[in-house]
C-alpha cells in the first residue's frame, strides 16, 4: 500500500447553483469509527445534480464535494474499526453514517435515522480521490467485482432493489418502470428481471427505447413524449388490460407521479422513489378507493439491502450500460443529465 498523499483532486461546489470546480484539496483524516477510501470510480446520480441546484428543501454543506456511488480501496482506518482491513475494496453510499442507537437504527431502518449523514450532501462525498465514511456503513465489495461497473449499484441499484421489494410484486407479475432510461430506471429493469418480474419501460427517445428492450429485458416501451394517453397505453401493454401490479416511479418530473394511480392494477402498489423538485401528488380518491390501491414511498436501503443488492450483482445477473469519463469532466455529465440525454449511468474515473 503506497503512502497516503496530503493533497488530492476533487470536484468542489463553492455555492449553490454551481458550477463544480476541479481543484486540489486536502485529503481528509478518518475519525475513530471511520475508514478512508481511495475512490477509483464514482457513479453520477441525479441526486448530485439536485445538490448542485439546491432544489430540495434540505440545505447542503458548503463548500461541498458531491457524489455517493463511490467504489474504491480502504487505505486507512480509525482505531475503533475492527471488521474491515486496509487493502479491502469498499463502497461509499448515500448513507455515510447513522447513530445506530435510535428507534430507527435499532430496527435497521438507518435511512430514517434523524442523525444520518449523507455522502455528497451533508458530508463530502465521492467526487474526490480520498473519501471518509463510517465503517459500519461502507459497502463491502468482493475483490472479483469491477469497481467501475459496480459504482452505480451503490445508490441506484440498492434503491431500486429496495423499492421493488417494497412494491410487494411477486415473480411473474408486471411492474411499470417510469424513468426507465435513466440510472435508477435501467438498474430497476435488471433487478426486476432477476426477481422474476416482467417490466414495461416508460421514458423517451429511440436510444432509451433500444436499451430498455434489447439490453435491459423490458417487453414493452412507452414513449411518454409520443403517447397520446400514457395511462391507456400502459394498461394496454398488460395481458388483460387491467394494468401493472406495481409502478416504480424514478422520473425527475412531477407529471408521471400524478398519472400512476390511474393505470396501476386494482390491489396494485405505486412506489415513489424519484425526487422531482417541489413536486406534489394528486390521486383520484374515487378510483384509488374502488381499486384498493396502495401508494407508498421508498428511500435508499439499509445495510442488508446493500449486501443483497451487491450479491445479485456479483452473481452476474445485473448488467447495465454505463459510460466512463474523467472526474474533471463532471460538469459535462450534469449538462447531459439536465437535458435528460443520458441513457443509463455515467461513471467518473477519479484519476483523470
Ligand atoms: O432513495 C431514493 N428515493 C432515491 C435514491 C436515488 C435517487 C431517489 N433518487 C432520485 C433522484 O434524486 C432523482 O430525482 O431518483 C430520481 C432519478 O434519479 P436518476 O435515475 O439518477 O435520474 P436520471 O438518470 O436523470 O433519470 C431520470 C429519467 O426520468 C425520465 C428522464 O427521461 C430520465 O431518463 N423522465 C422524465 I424527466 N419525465 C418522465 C416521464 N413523464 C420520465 N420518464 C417517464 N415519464
Ligand atoms: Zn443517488
Ligand atoms: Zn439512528
Amino acid at each position: 500500500m503506497g503512502e497516503i498523499p496530503k493533497k488530492q483532486m476533487a470536484m468542489v461546489i463553492q455555492k449553490t447553483g454551481g458550477p463544480v470546480e476541479y481543484k486540489e484539496i486536502d485529503v481528509p483524516t478518518p475519525g475513530a469509527n471511520e475508514v478512508l477510501i481511495n475512490i477509483k470510480y464514482s457513479g453520477v446520480c441525479h441526486t448530485d445534480l439536485h445538490a448542485v441546484n439546491g432544489d430540495w428543501p434540505l440545505p447542503t454543506k458548503l463548500p461541498l464535494v458531491g457524489g455517493h456511488e463511490g467504489a474504491g480501496v480502504v487505505v486507512a482506518k480509525g482505531d475503533l474499526v475492527q471488521d474491515i482491513e486496509i487493502g479491502e475494496h469498499a463502497g461509499v453510499k448515500w448513507i455515510n453514517g447513522s447513530c445506530l442507537a435510535c428507534d430507527f437504527c435499532q430496527q435497521s431502518d438507518e435511512p430514517l435515522c434523524p442523525k444520518a449523514t449523507l455522502s455528497g450532501y451533508t458530508v463530502d462525498g465521492t467526487f474526490q480521490q480520498y473519501c471518509v465514511a463510517n465503517a459500519a456503513h461502507v459497502a463491502r465489495l468482493h475483490k472479483d467485482i469491477p469497481l467501475d461497473a459496480v459504482a452505480p449499484v451503490l445508490c441506484a441499484g440498492i434503491t431500486v432493489y429496495k423499492g421493488l421489494k417494497e412494491s410487494g410484486a411477486r415473480p411473474g407479475q408486471t411492474v411499470a418502470i417510469v424513468g426507465a432510461g435513466g440510472g435508477l430506471g435501467s438498474l430497476a429493469q435488471q433487478y426486476a428481471k432477476a426477481m422474476g418480474l416482467r417490466t414495461i419501460a416508460i421514458d423517451a427517445g429511440d436510444e432509451k427505447k433500444k436499451m430498455c428492450l434489447e439490453q435491459l429485458g423490458s417487453y414493452a416501451f412507452i414513449d411518454f413524449t409520443k403517447s397520446e394517453n400514457v395511462a391507456k397505453d400502459v394498461q394496454a401493454a398488460t395481458e388483460d388490460g387491467l394494468g401493472p401490479h406495481a409502478v416504480i416511479l424514478v422520473a425527475t418530473a412531477e407529471k408521471p407521479f400524478q398519472q400512476a394511480a390511474e393505470y396501476v392494477r386494482p390491489r396494485g402498489t405505486v412506489v415513489f422513489i424519484g425526487l422531482p423538485a417541489g413536486a406534489y401528488v394528486r390521486a383520484p380518491v374515487f378510483e384509488s378507493v374502488v381499486k384498493m390501491i396502495t401508494i407508498r414511498a421508498s428511500y435508499v436501503g439499509n445495510r442488508k439491502d446493500t449486501s443483497e443488492a451487491l450479491d445479485f450483482y456479483r452473481r452476474g445477473v445485473i448488467k447495465c450500460p454505463f459510460k466512463t469519463v474523467g472526474l474533471s469532466e463532471l460538469q459535462s455529465v450534469y449538462d447531459l443529465m439536465h437535458k435528460g440525454e443520458i441513457a443509463g449511468r455515467y461513471v467518473v474515473d477519479t484519476s483523470k
